[in-house]
């Protein structure tokens, strides 16, 4: 009678499982465990069992009652579950549109960037965020008396490493492992301890770009910024130097290009344009010759090599082509910023 009992719960839990809508799931019901079920009429004669089997026979059949009824109740939830979720589709509502991400407005502006540069036969080159002070500032010829390295300006960590202070670490990393010819461009995060301001943070990007070889001269070096800020910023751009002071160039500029919005006349819209603040001129990064004593750190031969080093801020250039006049806006995650520089 135990297998009977075991064959008849079985049945029961496919029939179950089988019944595709509530009146059939009612009909399992009465056929499993309805008064007149095999089921019941085994429960009902337990009494006129031998008293040796009564409580065995007892247990499984009590047991299997419940089990059927518990499945019996899951199957019935699941099936009024489904009902109600496709009374509630309307198919003739409109879809709610999917946002679509896109790349970040600085992204965009690096992968610009790097795109032109490596046209003109740059590879790129990654280095460290945390670095020591041997390739943030002593290879750079930046002594340990100069003013950025004090403590006010650069964040120190705790085992004398500091976060870099700009990308020219990486011109030092690749000289040391390569000999010239070298063309090389970097790309990352660079921190200062800042008081951030509408065109200051304490976390900013730049793009560094380092050309050695024999006879490589200033000219290059204004052809090449020349060719980058037509392809960023216009074909009519054109640049400025000025001279400058770095400790890792010399000579040494800084330099400009010529307003986005006046076209370098100074005024647009019949007033003071509001890009330049009527100079005609806009300030992008710094540049020289690499300093002899930078070669003599790396052990390259300042008699046979020259090279030129160049670097600039990402916001900065993003700020100009978009018209942004505050970098947090940046890294502040605001989608109500972000989602104005893509279709989605
Ligand atoms: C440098 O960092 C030099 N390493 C650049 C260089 C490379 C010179 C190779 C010569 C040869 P400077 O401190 O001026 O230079 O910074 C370069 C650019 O980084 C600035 O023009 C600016 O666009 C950006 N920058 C610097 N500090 C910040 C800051 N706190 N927030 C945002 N951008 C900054």
């Amino acid at each position: 009678m135990l297998n009977e009992i075991e064959d008849i719960l079985q049945q029961a839990l496919q029939a179950v499982d089988a019944a595709e809508d509530l009146k059939a799931l009612d009909e399992v019901r009465v056929r499993f465990t309805g008064r007149r079920s095999r089921l019941r009429r085994i429960l009902g004669g337990i009494g006129d069992l031998p008293g040796d089997q009564r409580p065995s026979v007892g247990q499984a059949a009590g047991k299997a009652q419940r089990r059927i009824a518990e499945a019996l109740e899951g199957r019935r939830l699941a099936l009024e579950r489904a009902a109600e979720s496709e009374a509630a589709i309307d198919f003739t509502l409109p879809g709610r549109p999917q946002r679509r991400g896109h790349t970040h407005p600085l992204s965009a502006t690096a992968d610009e960037l790097v795109d032109a540069l490596r046209q003109m036969g740059f590879t790129v080159a990654d280095g460290p965020e945390v670095e020591d002070e041997h390739h943030n500032f002593d290879a750079l010829n930046t002594p340990a008396d100069h003013p950025a390295r004090d403590e006010q300006d650069t964040f120190y960590l705790t085992d004398g490493r500091l976060l870099r202070t700009h990308t020219s670490t990486v011109q030092i990393r690749v000289m040391e492992r390569q000999p010239p010819p070298v063309r090389v461009l970097s790309v990352g995060r660079c921190y200062r301890k800042e008081s951030v301001d509408a065109t200051h943070h304490m976390v900013f990007h730049q793009i560094e770009g380092l050309y050695v070889d024999r006879g490589v001269s200033m000219a290059e070096l204004k052809g090449t910024l020349t060719a980058l800020g037509r392809r960023v910023l216009g074909g009519d751009t054109r640049i400025r130097f000025r001279p400058h002071f770095f400790p890792f160039t010399e000579p040494s500029v800084e330099y400009d290009f010529s307003c986005t919005l006046c076209g370098g006349r100074g005024n647009s819209d019949g007033g003071r344009c509001r890009v330049c603040r009527g100079t005609g001129w806009i300030e992008i990064g710094g540049a020289g010759m690499v300093d002899p004593e930078v070669f003599a750190a790396v052990g390259y031969d300042a008699e046979k090599y020259t090279g030129f080093a160049f670097g600039f801020g990402i916001e900065r250039v993003a700020m100009i082509r978009h018209g942004i006049d505050d970098i947090r806006l940046f890294l502040e995650s605001d989608l109500r910023f972000t989602r104005q520089f893509g279709s989605g």
